[in-house]
């Protein structure tokens, strides 16, 4: 038998990528997935050697595309054991009164709409074969708001409902789903919130240590690598820098 598959959005960057990595390092055969090409494939450099790896291109807000990407994978790739759904991002931080609806499209389309299009090309594997792990990562600004956070948190208000959600609906068929929530990490997020404005994204590290990608993917191969009976349901991991979606101790 052969090593387990996992699939992991988002793995062009920051946690997605981390994971992938952290992933194969644990045994797993990777299927890496973003729009971004060239990342996908030199990932394929990075991975350790006896690993399988491919990967697949797609928009996430666009069904089809996820749909066809999925359904066209060979036969030895289709017996996903874990999902992760890690593609994600903001877009902009400004009040209600003045957001954008092209931002909130975006993060609604990508972090919910996006997460349930893949989701719905692989339960049906799993829930057919009777077993599978849902790793969904979702946000500390899915469990409180910030000021400003408003259309961000309530997507990730989304992916944490839908992950205890997917926890009931998939539990007669013994599929575990689980959900992380990070604090700050220092990632592309930012920059992509800040539209690739790096005067604006850089300070949002600075004067503390941040959670770095590495330390999530951790925490998923932890969650995806225990024994059969146990679940890590939902874990919210902070920088000790970070008290809640507020309150962060910096120097500066
Ligand atoms: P990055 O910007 O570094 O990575 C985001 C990833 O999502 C990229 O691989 C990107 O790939 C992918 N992605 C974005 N939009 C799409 C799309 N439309 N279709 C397909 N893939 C897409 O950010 P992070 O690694 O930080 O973010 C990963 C997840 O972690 C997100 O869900 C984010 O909300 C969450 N998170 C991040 C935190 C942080 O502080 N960094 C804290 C808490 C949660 P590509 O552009 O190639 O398509
Ligand atoms: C990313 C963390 O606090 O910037 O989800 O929203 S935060």
């Amino acid at each position: 038998m052969g090593n387990k598959i996992a699939f992991v959005t988002g793995a062009t960057s920051g946690i997605g990528k981390a994971c992938a990595l952290a992933l194969a390092e644990n045994g797993y055969d990777i299927i890496a997935c973003g729009r971004r090409e060239e990342r996908l494939q030199n990932l394929q450099e990075e991975m350790p050697a006896g690993v399988k790896y491919t990967y697949l291109v797609f928009d996430v807000r666009d069904k089809i595309e996820v749909t066809s990407a999925i359904s066209g994978l060979s036969e030895e790739w289709k017996d996903i054991d874990l999902l992760v759904n890690n593609a994600g991002n903001a877009h902009g931080l400004e009040p209600i009164q003045t957001g954008d609806l092209d931002d909130w499209d975006a993060m609604i389309d990508i972090n919910v709409k996006g997460l349930l299009y893949v989701s719905k090309a692989l339960i049906p594997g799993m829930t057919e074969r009777r077993s599978g792990q849902i790793i969904n990562i979702g946000s500390i600004a899915g469990k409180e708001v910030y000021p400003n956070g408003n259309v961000y948190c309530a997507s990730k208000h989304a992916v944490d409902a839908l992950t205890r959600s997917m926890r009931i609906d998939l539990n007669p068929y013994g599929i575990k789903v689980m959900g992380i929530h990070p604090g700050l990490v220092e990632t592309e997020f930012s920059l992509v919130r800040f539209k690739g404005n790096a005067e604006k994204a850089s300070p949002v590290y600075k004067g503390y240590e941040p959670l770095q990608a590495l330390d999530i993917a951790d925490i998923v191969v932890f969650a995806a690598t225990r024994p059969a009976h146990v679940v890590l349901a939902d874990v919210v991991v902070l920088p000790t820098a970070q008290a809640n979606s507020t309150i962060v101790m910096k120097d500066l």
